[in-house]
């Protein structure tokens, strides 16, 4: 399985804007920032999108040393949970970012990204079972939890995926994601990295600079549904772009659904289907459609080599395979992750006899195509492709001293997918403004995580057990 990042010869491995780095390049700063760090433990990284962040997770990677990549952006209280329940040894981070003080007595070490001409390659046995990645995500209830990725869950989703989508060394990747999850950081930049291509990161999406990218001969494109809706919008005005995205080799969307008219929209101006594949920070992808399958819009294709995918009822009885009938997605395979980081009765929460409960319902058809169709939980919102526990937020607003009740809800939005939705029971006669709560919000969690529409009600509904009907608020 190892290594997990190959190094042949000279060609580019990372372009950020105007920097690029060769392979030769990357293993030399790789290797001369790998022998610096410790040997146990783990080291956060402050992952901005950037060549530093890639030269930290490279030679964490070298070093064996488990990495927790930090959303820059992350307010006070989402990132002191964050180091607090991980504790890091170091902090890693570009020489021009700024961490906050609060972070306090962790040492910082500045990543040198520059080339090292004659840094001798690192090189340690690790075995595939040690943690590469602890990636953060938000449950229902509480704050988020750290998800521990083994090198063997991360290499082989990567070789599965490789096959599917015929993705080798001679393709170049663009895509503007963020590079704390595992969509930007584990697909997008492990990906061309083990396979030997190139990564061409925008930075932030923007339609000119990929059209940019694509004419400089980029061939695979990662975004979310958000990114490629924006495409959808884009391409009546923009020749250029038409013209680009039909040349590309695959464009894959993933982490939500990408609604229909988009797909039709793309596919009627480029000729291009996208490709979706479906996945979750703790199992990897599970699902894809094959390229060049016959048009099935609205399904996440077959389970990926070496995944096991079933349905389950409501009592947890698999259902018969083609019943065309509604139920839980669990998975089991290689590609799962090793546990929660210090929550082992989550851990045991989250599996069923060794398969993974998603949460997610689907159907499957006589062929074993995946249809999702919805989630078990009322309490996660999916906006923009990022995965928001509604607890947390419902927290964050009733730490307001105008707010006496909190419930928050997603509801459909056409450019995020849904759109994070807060309710509240104000404590007095003048309410906050959504303005109030969407700051109080962004600077204790995340800005991805505001609310962008607030409803004052004098009321929540709520049965008998004093829990709020999120069903009823949303009707
Ligand atoms: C606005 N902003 C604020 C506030 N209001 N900041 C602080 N306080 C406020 N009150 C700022 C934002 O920070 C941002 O700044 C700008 O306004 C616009 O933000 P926003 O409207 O939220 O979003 P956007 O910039 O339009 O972003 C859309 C996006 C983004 C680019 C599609 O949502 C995105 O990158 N999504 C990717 C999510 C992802 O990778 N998910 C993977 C996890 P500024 O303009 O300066 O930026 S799922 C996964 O990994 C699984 C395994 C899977 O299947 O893939
Ligand atoms: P996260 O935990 O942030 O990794 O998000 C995982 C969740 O994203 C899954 O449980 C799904 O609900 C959703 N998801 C990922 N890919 C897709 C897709 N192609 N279509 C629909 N939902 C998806």
């Amino acid at each position: 399985m190892l290594p997990l990042v190959s190094a042949p010869g000279g060609g580019p491995a990372l372009t950020f804007g105007e920097r690029t780095l060769s392979y030769e390049e990357l293993s030399g700063a790789a290797s001369r920032l790998a022998a610096e760090l410790p040997r146990d433990g783990r080291v956060a990284v402050w992952a901005t999108p950037s060549l530093e962040t890639c030269v930290a997770v490279t030679a964490a990677t070298l070093a064996g040393v488990a990495v927790v990549p930090l959303n820059p952006r992350s307010g006070e209280r989402e990132l002191r949970h964050v180091v607090d329940d991980s504790s890091p040894g170091l902090l890693l981070r570009a020489p021009d970012a700024e961490t906050p003080g609060f972070l306090g007595p962790l040492p910082r070490l500045e990543v040198d990204a520059s080339p090292a001409p004659g840094a001798p390659p690192f090189v340690r046995e690790v075995d595939d079972e040690e943690t590469a990645l602890v990636v953060y995500t938000s449950g229902t209830t509480g704050p988020p939890k750290g998800v521990l990725l083994s090198r063997r869950a991360v290499a082989a989703n990567l070789d599965a995926l490789a096959r599917i989508w015929e993705w080798t060394g001679d393709d170049t990747l663009v895509h503007a994601l963020p590079l704390f999850h595992v969509h930007g950081l584990v697909l997008g930049v492990l990906g061309p990295l083990r396979l030997g291509g190139h990564l061409v990161h925008l930075g932030r999406f923007d339609t000119a600079e990929l059209t940019r990218a694509l004419a400089a001969g980029a061939t695979m494109l990662f975004g979310v549904p958000t990114m490629y809706h924006r495409l959808a919008e884009a391409v009546d005005e923009d020749p250029e772009l038409v013209k680009e995205l039909s040349r590309a080799r695959l464009l894959v969307s993933g982490s939500a659904a990408l609604p229909l008219p988009d797909h039709e929209r793309l596919t009627a101006a480029t000729g291009q289907r996208v490709v979706e594949r479906y996945g979750m920070t703790e199992t990897l992808m599970n699902t894809s459609v094959r390229p060049g399958d016959p048009a099935r819009p609205g399904t996440v294709g077959t389970p990926l080599d070496e995944v096991e995918l079933r349905l389950v009822d409501d009592h947890g009885v698999p259902l018969r395979a083609g019943a065309e009938e509604i139920g839980e997605v669990q998975v089991r395979g290689p590609h799962l992750f090793s546990g929660y980081l210090n929550r082992p009765g989550a851990t045991a929460e989250a599996m069923a006899d060794g398969w993974f409960r998603t949460g997610d319902m689907a159907v499957r058809d006589t062929e074993g195509r995946v249809r999702l169709v919805g989630r078990k939980s009322t309490d996660l919102v999916k906006s923009g492709g990022y995965k928001i526990g509604t607890g947390e937020i419902e927290n964050t607003l009733l730490s307001h001293p105008g707010v006496a009740e909190a419930a928050v809800t997603g509801e459909p939005d056409p450019d995020l997918g849904e759109r994070v939705v807060a309710w509240i029971v104000p404590a007095g006669p003048v309410p906050p403004t959504l303005e109030e709560l969407a700051d109080l919000v962004a600077a204790q969690l995340a800005p991805h995580k505001r609310p962008r529409r607030l409803r004052v009600v004098g009321a929540l509904p709520r049965n008998d057990m004093g829990k709020v009907l999120k069903r009823e608020l949303r009707a």
